[in-house]
């Protein structure tokens, strides 16, 4: 890499730093979050002031007086600097990290205010909001959270290992076949938090990220409960969408509460026009970008595993896209 270009990386790197607040380590808006920045902090800068004793001993040893360079190769040293030192550092490290985990520890025996099951899917999320009554609202890609309050994600995975990780709201967390992960998040303003499945699990691996809406606790409740009565369509075109989509199988593999789709093999598509996003975070959506996936899919998101419908006119995927875009 020639100069200029490197000045020109390391000089746009704040510039990069800017734009990646909604998905960003250095930017924490939970308090797990705030830990880890803390704990990363602390180890960069004790990493920083170890490195300069250790370079200050090499210029010592290779440049220094008699004296120094006597001292610096004694049996002393090497008892003091390899053995003492990182006995004791690494001791209070360790305190200092269980000291930090306290909260974790303490949450993980107190109920959460709310339950969401996430299940890692080749190359999408799967999710279900827990009801109090047991029964589980399903939903895809988006997390809808209350705004201050601690959520507990029950974490799986359908297929091969994912990983759930949000680095504004907090840790990473690997999602495997057959045993349950519990993560604690609380995001404690609203926004909008992006995440990235953090485990490559093949094809469409890094078209694989999710969005955790954190909105008022009011208008979250209210917005879970209308999932109990979904829309009907009010629209010529999004009534015969509505035909077309029950007509042309797609209920095979996906869920529209309230009608004969009750397919599990895809996204649950019940409230589908109220997110921001189509596709696990992939394609911005609005009507024009349904009706290009169900089209393009595979160009769109190259190995996903829905079949690219060709079959539809124009005028038949503008139908369909305003039957789902209606869905909210
Ligand atoms: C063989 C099963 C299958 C069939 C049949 C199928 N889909 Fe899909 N669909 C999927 C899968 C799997 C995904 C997830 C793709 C991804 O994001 O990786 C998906 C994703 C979608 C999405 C984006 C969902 C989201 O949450 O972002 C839409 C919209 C969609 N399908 C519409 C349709 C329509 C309309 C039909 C019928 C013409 C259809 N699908 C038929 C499996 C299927
Ligand atoms: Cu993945």
């Amino acid at each position: 890499m020639s100069v200029a270009r490197l000045t020109l990386l390391v000089a746009s790197l704040p510039a990069l730093a800017g734009c990646s607040e909604i998905q960003s380590a250095l930017a924490p808006r939970g308090p797990d979050a705030e830990r880890i920045l803390t704990l990363g902090l602390v180890l960069l800068v004790g990493a920083i002031a170890i490195l300069l004793i250790v370079l200050v001993a090499l210029v010592l040893a290779l440049y220094g007086s008699d004296r120094w360079r006597r001292r610096l190769a004694s049996a002393n040293a090497v008892k003091l600097g390899g053995l003492a030192f990182p006995i004791v550092t690494l001791t209070i490290l360790l305190g200092y990290g269980i000291w930090l985990m306290r909260e974790e520890l303490a949450a993980a025996v107190r109920p959460p205010a709310l339950r969401i099951e996430v299940t890692g899917e080749q190359w999408w999320w799967r999710l279900a909001y827990l009801q109090p009554d047991g029964s589980r609202i399903a939903e895809a890609n988006e997390i809808r959270i209350p705004v201050g309050q601690e959520v507990e994600f029950a974490l799986n995975a359908a297929d091969v290992i994912h990983s759930f990780w949000v680095p504004s709201l907090g840790g990473k967390l690997d999602m495997v076949p057959g045993r349950t992960n519990r993560l604690r998040l609380t995001a404690q303003r609203e926004g909008i938090y992006r995440g990235q499945c953090a485990e490559y699990c093949g094809g469409p691996h890094a078209l694989m990220a999710l969005e955790i809406v954190a909105m008022p606790a009011e208008a979250f409740e209210r917005w879970l409960a209308a999932a109990a009565s979904p829309p009907e369509p009010v629209t010529e075109a999004a009534r015969a969408g509505r035909d077309l989509f029950h007509r042309s199988g797609c209920g095979a593999c996906h869920a529209i509460r309230g009608t004969e789709a009750r397919g599990a093999v895809g996204p649950d598509l019940s409230r589908l026009g109220g997110r921001r996003f189509l596709a696990a975070a992939s394609l911005r959506l609005d009507e024009d970008s349904i009706g290009r996936f169900i089209h393009d899919g595979q160009s769109l998101k190259p190995g996903n595993q829905m079949p690219e419908f060709r079959i539809f006119s124009a005028t038949e995927l503008r139908m369909l896209s305003a039957y789902l875009a209606s869905l909210k």
